[in-house]
């Protein structure tokens, strides 16, 4: 039987590339020097598409894709997808959930232990040679018994809590609405539960819903002995508060992993101590990325076996 065409929509890591090889003739339109030309010749021909979180998928590239039947993303964020209008034109959109939850709620662990314990700025201290010179750091904050607030409570946040608990933490969260099913306390006002914790870790979905919700009023309520860890979407928190908070002191520590405007940072981060910053790498390690290339595939490959 002849491969279905797929064309991918934007870069994708060489295994992704290697299995869907193996099973459709996949065109890659973000070679194309005229990219336009190219859909205005070819775009018939292709009942599959494949994105990523990275890549996105805008309502004028849908209208480019007639077609198109399915589009596969890469990812398990869709703020960057037009999931909305996709259905409406009777695409189906599937992402890749759940295969990265432990390793991104082990981003957020891994940047709260980094932000809280100094570990970043430590480092720097030892090979500049501070220490050997006779100085000693500051002090960095424990965690054990410590209040910790998770903006979100969906399948990541839900294994971040459980990950929180075997640190002694006592965790506490905020959604829009109470979840039926879980002990952890619910806290209606996002402003309170900051002036009560020590920590907040925002994992949230992005998008117009969410867009500012950590403001610059959540950031001052979590205060100057207070750490903020972000592994959501750069658009949930108020960036240019934040930057401010952060450089005066008025908010103890970030652990950031996304950022408004990526791949860049504010550059007014770069020299603080009290950050810790990552290039977006929640779910960045081998295991958890083939896992998301894999459910890429069976996302497709199931909706052609059901078709
Ligand atoms: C991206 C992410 O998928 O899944 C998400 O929503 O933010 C990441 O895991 C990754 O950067 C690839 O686009």
């Amino acid at each position: 039987m002849a491969k279905h065409p797929v064309l991918v929509l934007g870069p994708l890591m060489p295994y992704l590339l290697e299995e869907l090889e193996r099973r459709y003739a996949v065109e890659r339109l973000y070679e194309e020097k005229d990219a336009l030309g190219f859909l205005q010749q070819n775009a018939a021909r292709f009942r599959a598409a494949v994105t990523s979180t990275f890549t996105g998928l805008k309502a004028d590239m849908i209208d480019l894709l007639p077609a198109v039947e399915i589009v596969s993303s890469f990812g398990v964020g869709t703020d960057s997808l037009d999931v909305a209008y996709a259905n409406k034109k009777g695409i189906k959109v599937a992402n890749t959930p759940d295969v990265l939850n432990e390793d991104t709620a082990n981003m957020a662990i891994a940047l709260l232990l980094a932000t809280t314990r100094d570990i970043v700025a430590n480092d720097r201290f030892v090979r500049e040679g501070r220490w050997a010179r006779g100085e000693t750091p500051p002090l960095a904050q424990g965690i054990e018994g410590k209040k910790v607030g998770l903006v979100g409570l969906g399948r990541i946040g839900s294994v971040i809590a459980e990950k929180l608990l075997a640190f002694g933490c006592d965790v506490t969260y905020h959604t829009r609405n109470k979840k039926p099913d879980v002990s952890y306390n619910h806290c209606a006002d996002l402003v309170a539960m900051a002036r009560d914790c020590a920590v907040l870790i925002a994992i949230l979905p992005g998008g117009d819903a969410t867009q500012g919700i950590i403001s610059r009023e959540v950031l001052q309520a979590l205060g100057s002995k207070g750490t903020f860890i972000n592994i959501a979407r750069g658009s949930v928190v108020d960036e240019v508060a934040l930057v401010e908070l952060l450089q005066s002191g008025g908010l103890g520590r970030a652990g950031l992993d996304v950022f408004a405007d990526e791949p860049r940072a504010p550059e007014a981060l770069f020299a603080l101590d009290n950050v810790v910053l990552q290039p977006h790498m929640g779910s960045a390690t081998v295991e958890t990325r083939e896992a998301m290339a894999d459910r890429v595939v069976s996302n497709l490959e199931n909706y052609f076996g059901a078709k």
